[in-house]
């Protein structure tokens, strides 16, 4: 069965006189969190992943700044998630190749279902389509 990538809604608690706190906490995650990563400083306009994962589990945050992120998955199914409000997470399975670009002095976090593994990517998008005739 193929997963879908999905946006999550974290609580977003306060107001705007003082400011907000948001959470996400392990019995509401899809998975796991075996690692957290962070990307920052990343050039406007610029890009990011072009990769997919074959077991690799994510939720990625943008706390500021603004990430879109297009996903294609192994039915041939393409998404567009623009990604610009610190309250919510998009959910990626693995098998999904994504690419990632950056607007204005994007911060990103990552919740990762495994810990770090290069065997796990697979960065050659015709290695990738191979996996769609499987
Ligand atoms: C994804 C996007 C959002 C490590 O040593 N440890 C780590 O945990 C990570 C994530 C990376 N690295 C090293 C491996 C490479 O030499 O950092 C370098 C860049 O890593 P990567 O090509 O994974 O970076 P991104 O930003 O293109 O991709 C990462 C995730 O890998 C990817 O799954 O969805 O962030």
């Amino acid at each position: 069965m193929i997963n879908k990538p999905y946006i999550i809604n974290f609580p977003k608690i306060g107001s705007d006189i003082t400011g907000f706190i948001s959470v996400c906490e392990k019995q509401n995650l899809p998975f796991h969190a075996e690692r957290i990563y962070w990307t920052y400083h990343v050039p406007n306009e610029s890009e990011r992943g072009a990769h997919a994962h074959l077991n690799l589990e994510q939720i990625l945050l943008v706390l500021s700044g603004e990430i879109i992120v297009k996903i294609e998955l192994l039915n041939g199914e393409t998404y567009e998630f623009n990604l610009n409000k610190p309250d919510i997470g998009l959910y990626i399975p693995k098998m999904s190749w994504r690419t990632l670009t950056y607007f204005g002095n994007a911060v990103q976090v990552c919740l990762a279902s495994m810990e770090y593994d290069e065997n796990d990517y697979i960065r050659n998008y015709d290695e990738f389509r191979k996996h769609m005739d499987c």
